[in-house]
C-alpha cells in the first residue's frame, strides 16, 4: 500500500507536492479532483473537510493536509536524502522558513487576484482595484524571491529543496494571471522558474494535469478514484 495524493485541477497547489514525490523517488498514487466541479463529492470531506487540496492519504489510514504539513512529512520519509534535512538541524530551519513564507505570504498575495478572477458578480471597478492589489503584493514577493536567487541556484543555496518544488506550482501563478513580463522585471527568477519547468519531475506534473501521458521517475504507481479508497479512510 502507498501513500495517495489528492491533487487538484487547474493551477493547484498541490502541484509542489507532486514534484516533491518524484524527487523523493519513493511509491506513490494520485487521485485527481476537478477542484471547479463544484460541490466535491462528500467523501472528500472525511480527508480534508477544508475541501481544499493537496491532501495525502496515509498508509494507516490518516490524511494529512496543508501543502507545509504534507511536505515535511515526505522530506521526514526520506532521512538519508538532501531533500529531508532532520528536524533540529539548520538545514530543516531554514526549509522550514522558507516553506513557512511561501505556504502563507507568498500564496496569499495572489488571493485578490484569484478572486477577481474567479467572481463573476464584481463590477469592473471592483476588480480593477483587486487586481492592482494583487500585482503590488505578488510583485513585493517576486521582488524578494528574484534578490534572493541573483547569488544562488536554489531557494536554499546550491541544492534544490522542497521549497524549490512548492514554488514550481505557484510561481505560475503570475504567468497565468499575466502581470509583469517576468524576464524583463524579475531575470533571476524568470531563469530560475525556466530552468524548473525544464526538470523532468515538474514536466511529469505538468503533463498528469493536462491529462497528457507522462513519464515519472518509476515512484507513480496510477491513479485512483476516490471511490475506491471508501475502505481505507476513517470513520467520520
Ligand atoms: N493552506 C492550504 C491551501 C490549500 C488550497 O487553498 N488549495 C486550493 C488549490 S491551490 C484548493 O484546493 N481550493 C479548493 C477550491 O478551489 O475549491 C495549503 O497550503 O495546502
Amino acid at each position: 500500500m502507498q501513500p495517495v495524493l489528492f491533487y487538484g485541477v487547474p493551477q493547484g497547489c498541490s502541484f509542489g507536492s507532486i514534484v516533491a514525490l518524484e524527487w523523493l523517488g519513493e511509491p506513490y498514487q494520485l487521485c485527481r479532483i476537478e477542484m471547479l466541479e463544484q460541490p466535491w463529492d462528500r467523501l472528500f470531506g472525511r480527508i480534508n473537510p477544508l475541501y481544499q487540496t493537496p491532501a495525502l492519504l496515509l498508509e494507516n489510514g490518516e490524511a494529512l493536509s496543508e501543502s507545509l504539513a504534507i511536505l515535511l512529512h515526505l522530506a521526514a520519509r526520506a532521512p538519508h536524502s538532501p531533500l529531508g534535512p532532520r528536524q533540529g538541524t539548520a538545514e530543516f530551519d531554514r526549509l522550514n522558513q522558507m516553506l513557512a513564507y511561501l505556504v502563507t505570504d507568498f500564496f496569499s498575495a495572489f488571493n485578490p487576484l484569484w478572486i477577481a478572477y474567479e467572481k463573476d458578480e464584481l463590477n469592473d471597478e471592483a476588480r480593477a482595484v483587486l487586481r492592482a492589489l494583487g500585482q503590488e503584493k505578488v510583485a513585493d514577493a517576486c521582488a524578494y524571491l528574484n534578490q534572493l536567487l541573483s547569488d544562488r541556484p536554489w531557494l536554499l543555496g546550491d541544492e534544490r529543496s522542497l521549497a524549490d518544488a512548492y514554488l514550481a506550482g505557484v510561481a505560475r501563478w503570475a504567468e497565468y494571471h499575466q502581470l509583469f513580463d517576468l524576464q524583463q522585471d524579475y531575470p533571476h527568477l524568470a531563469h530560475y522558474l525556466a530552468r524548473l519547468a525544464a526538470d523532468p519531475a515538474v514536466r511529469f506534473a505538468t503533463a498528469l494535469e493536462q491529462g497528457e501521458p507522462a513519464n515519472g521517475n518509476g515512484g507513480f504507481m496510477g491513479h485512483v478514484q476516490l471511490e475506491q479508497l471508501r475502505p481505507r479512510l476513517l470513520d467520520e
